[in-house]
């Protein structure tokens, strides 16, 4: 075997491969991209995630009006709701709290990023990248501190990969004190025409419908939105049950009409519909555009992966994770 000192080495195919890139703008938001196009765009206000698209379509709806500059939670996107979903309960220990908690307005700390590249340009669709976000007690405002007085640590990682988006919050009991707390991802999809959306996956479910004010069982195998719709769904299969959002209108081989988005959930149990419809759109000052605009409340659905019927409890030292992983089907 003839020495070649000098053979050249092999050249790794990923170290000529687009790479994915991650950019920190303006010291308040992140953006990633993947070498396929697919791009996510995070704020630390809340670490809301204020834009994902796929196949150069955005996947997310946001107001118009949304405010981004950290005054107030963001109208769309996915706002992160801890330690309290809805309005809190009176003689509670999250009484004091504004509805859906402090973590959609607090800002949180960009923790870094991972990716994971494809090892042959060929399959640039395995590449992904993971951002992580801190919120921590010793981090909150003065105001959230003393309405909730625990110690805790979350961390919140948005994964992108070429045709899914993975939210998933870990939540730390750093002190001593034990708490409980209900958590949910409050997403805003952007879809084609709410009068012609359905939800599959939550049939024989039971709910609380917050319009009506009663309970009731899902009876139709999918889910319309008719007019306002605020309903907390508790299906019997937990997170296990994986959720379709799609559309009726024109043919498709599914009878829920064409898949949109699929939804997996991990340890969120609890699935919240809601829309507000013209008029509670028309009342939201963040929410535009109003009226009958494909654009405003007629182009998005709220279907919101979350555990939230029961208090999960953490005593000193424990953990709890859960999230959710969104396919876009375009
Ligand atoms: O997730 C549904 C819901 O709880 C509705 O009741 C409605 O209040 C919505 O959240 C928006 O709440 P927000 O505090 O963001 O205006």
């Amino acid at each position: 075997m003839v020495d070649r000192p000098h053979k050249p080495s092999a050249i790794s195919p990923s170290s000529h491969a687009p790479q994915p890139t991650v950019d920190i703008v303006d010291n308040g938001r992140v953006r990633a991209t993947l070498p396929s196009g697919e791009s996510i765009e995070i704020l630390l206000h809340g670490a809301t995630v204020i834009s994902w698209k796929s196949n150069g379509v955005e996947n997310l709806w946001l107001s118009e009006k949304a405010i981004l500059d950290g005054s107030k939670p963001v109208r769309g996107g996915i706002p992160v709701v801890f330690p309290v979903f809805g309005p809190p309960p009176a003689n509670h220990a999250t009484s004091a709290l504004p509805q859906h908690g402090f973590a959609r307005s607090s800002r949180w700390e960009f923790l870094g990023s991972s990716k994971s590249e494809s090892d042959t340009p060929k399959s640039a669709g395995d590449d992904t990248v993971k951002l992580d976000f801190g919120l921590y007690s010793n981090g909150l405002d003065e105001k959230s501190k003393s309405a909730w007085p625990y110690e805790f640590g979350l961390v919140y990682s948005v994964t992108l990969s070429k045709d899914s988006l993975r939210t998933m919050i870990t939540i730390q009991n750093t002190g001593d004190k034990a708490f409980e707390f209900t958590t949910l991802l409050h997403s805003y999809f952007k879809i084609k025409d709410v009068h012609t959306a359905r939800i599959a996956g939550l049939s024989a479910s039971p709910y609380v419908d917050k319009v009506l004010k009663t309970d009731a069982t899902q009876s139709e195998p999918f889910v319309s939105i008719p007019g306002t719709t605020d309903r907390v769904y508790y299906p019997p299969g937990g997170a296990s049950t994986i959720l379709a959002i799609c559309d009726a209108s024109g043919a498709s081989s599914n009878p829920a009409g064409t898949p949109r988005f699929e939804i997996s959930r991990d340890n969120m149990p609890d699935v919240v519909v809601w829309n507000p419809w013209k008029e509670g759109a028309e009342a939201m000052g963040d929410f535009a555009p109003k009226g009958d605009d494909p654009k405003g409340y007629r182009g998005m659905l709220c279907v919101e992966a979350g555990s939230v019927k029961e208090w999960v409890k953490l005593e000193g030292g424990e953990s709890w994770e859960g999230g959710q992983v969104v396919k876009s089907l375009l």
